[in-house]
């Protein structure tokens, strides 16, 4: 076999293609057009190159900066023999690196993997072994956690890992790389790779509802599309100051419209460590910043904190996008009639299908729905449980099938057969009902997934982790509503009753210590722990966490 057909193989492996019939639709529309990320980035940085691309701290990158770091910092990535189709699990907080480092990565053709800061050596671990990733990328500290730790573990875990390179410092331990001295790539370019825009370029991860975070196949010319498409919706043009305050790897952050609709329009990324509304009111000042995106739960704690006296900023930003979980309508009305703000709400998944409501609805339904499609290719279908679909405004499940949504999951065929539908359909698993006006609102979740603020847990997976516990029988995490969040998550547990038990408190710390020990992300550890002698039972036999929920509200 000659070489270039083995490394097709290699890129196409464990990858769910869309069918030959689609992609000629999405290219004759125009959606998909032939560019990579890669020149997409270079494109911006042509067009907009003493434009500032982002402001991260004291420091300030013109669009042609940062591509020349980009530039660089593949030349060292490449100077250390990473190829086309390796991987790199990036995990860094909102700082200029991330960037350098995704479109380095993505210039040779190496496929990162989006980390979130909040995981831990189970997660992460469990990406490079999926991958086979063979450069973990991540901070020395940040929020008080010390990531040369989670790396180390990793390393002793998984045999594809050849690099961690820190960006900091390296601190006592041995084996791990610091950021490099780019300047000494300067002048040098690497060979673009052979690579093309229906290749898949990186992975987003999902919050999943069964086992562990499933990794999900985005293409360049299916990412490009819902990026350009989403900038277009959400008018970002060159004078747009986004702050960006949820975590810079999260697909919302990304492409909805996110960093990258920026960058297409040459706008200004502020990059925010701090989610409080203190740093992020000052940034919000000092820099004219007219494009927010927030979870619900950051939101509500904005509005506390005018509420008790803040100055009014919601009303100085031209837009504030809220998802990533229902937002209360309440707190949507407060919003706009107290606090004169532009709102737009936004119901998307890294898999792929991102709804808007759009600047000209009425105000109602952007208090009230989660707005509509992107395209008018992105299929919906609103279906029973025996998937056959619904008359128009009932509620049901979710499905759907388009221009940027995803076929399958990375590499697990069984679980595939699961989420999507035999034609292709994504099962979002969301319960949602569209209104006479086609807006779509968010009615529950079908699936077994806590949305702890916008951050998702697997039930399952931290059921697995806990029925592990020698002493216990068996578990269920169930979601609890909370005011601030919107749900947290209580563990039900059935313990092997012992005479030299301690105290429930005492246990409760043990049990939430055995988690993260573990090493799962730090939102997914149980925020309550209930013990109980049984569980009740469904008439199929299992776990009623129905009943379950009913008695935590009770
Ligand atoms: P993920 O698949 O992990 O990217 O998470 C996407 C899921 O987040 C969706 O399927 C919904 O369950 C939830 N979600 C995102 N945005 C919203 C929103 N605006 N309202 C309600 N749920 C949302
Ligand atoms: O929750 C999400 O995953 C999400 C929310 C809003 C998302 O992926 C998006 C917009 O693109």
């Amino acid at each position: 076999m000659s070489e270039q057909t083995l490394l097709e193989q290699k890129l196409w492996e464990g990858i769910v293609q869309y069918p030959e019939d689609f992609v000629e639709k999405y290219i004759a529309k125009g959606y998909w057009f032939g560019q990579t990320l890669s020149d997409f980035f270079i494109e911006c940085a042509e067009k907009y190159a003493q434009n500032t691309a982002i402001i991260c701290g004291e420091r300030h990158f013109s669009y042609a900066q940062l591509q020349q770091h980009i530039d660089e910092f593949a030349v060292y990535l490449s100077k250390q023999g990473y190829q086309i189709g390796d991987s790199v699990v990036i995990q860094l907080p909102n700082i200029a690196e991330f960037f350098i480092a995704y479109f380095g990565a993505l210039r040779i053709g190496m496929r990162p993997i989006m980390s979130l800061p909040a995981h831990r050596h189970a997660e992460v671990s469990h990406f490079i072994g999926q991958t086979q990733a063979k450069l973990y990328i991540c901070a020395d500290r940040f929020m008080g956690f010390d990531y040369r730790k989670l790396a180390l573990e990793c390393k002793q875990r998984c045999e594809s890992l050849q690099q961690v390179l820190v960006v900091g410092t390296s601190g006592e331990l041995s084996g791990f790389t610091t950021w490099p001295d780019l300047s000494k790539y300067q002048q040098q370019r690497v060979v673009p790779p052979n690579l093309t825009a229906r290749h898949v370029a990186f992975f987003q991860l999902s919050g999943g509802s069964t086992g562990t975070p499933k990794l999900i196949p985005r293409t360049h010319d299916d990412y490009l599309y819902s990026v350009r498409a989403s900038a277009d919706i959400c008018e970002l043009n060159q004078t747009t100051k986004m702050l960006m305050v949820l975590p810079v790897a999260h697909n919302f952050s990304m492409s909805s419209a996110g960093s990258l609709g920026l960058f297409y329009t040459g706008g200004t990324l502020v990059l925010s460590q701090d989610p409080t509304a203190a740093a992020c009111f000052a940034l919000i000042k000092q820099h004219k910043v007219s494009h927010v995106a927030l979870v619900p739960a950051l939101a509500a704690a904005w509005v506390e904190a005018v509420s008790k006296g803040a100055e009014n900023i919601f009303s100085q930003l031209e837009v504030l996008q809220v998802g990533g979980a229902r937002l209360a309508d309440a707190l949507a009305r407060q919003l706009i009639e107290q606090y004169q703000c532009r709102l737009q709400q936004v119901f998307g998944m890294a898999e792929g299908l991102v709804n808007y409501t759009r600047y000209n609805d009425d105000i109602e339904q952007i208090i009230s729905t989660q707005g509509s499609r992107i395209s008018a290719d992105d299929e919906i279908k609103v279906v029973d449980d025996e998937d056959r679909e619904l008359p128009q405004g009932e509620v049901g499940h979710l499905l759907t099938r388009g221009p940027y949504t995803i076929r399958g999951y990375f590499n697990v065929p069984e679980h595939n057969r699961n989420a999507f539908t035999t034609d292709g359909f994504y099962r979002t698993g969301d319960l949602v009902r569209i209104n006479a006006e086609g807006n779509i609102i968010v009615e529950g979740r079908s699936k077994d997934q806590i949305n702890r603020g916008g951050e998702k847990i697997a039930t399952e997976e931290v059921e697995q982790v806990l029925n592990q516990h020698p002493q216990i029988i068996q578990s269920a995490l169930v979601s609890m509503p909370d005011q601030m969040l919107g749900e947290k998550s209580c563990a039900y547990i059935q313990w092997r009753t012992d005479t030299t038990d301690p105290s429930p408190t005492r246990l409760m710390m043990q049990l939430r210590q055995y988690v993260q020990h573990y090493g799962l992300a730090t939102y997914k550890i149980p925020d309550r722990i209930e013990f109980v002698e049984d569980m009740p039972y469904t008439a199929l036999g299992k776990i009623d966490k129905k009943a379950l929920r009913q008695r935590l509200v009770a």
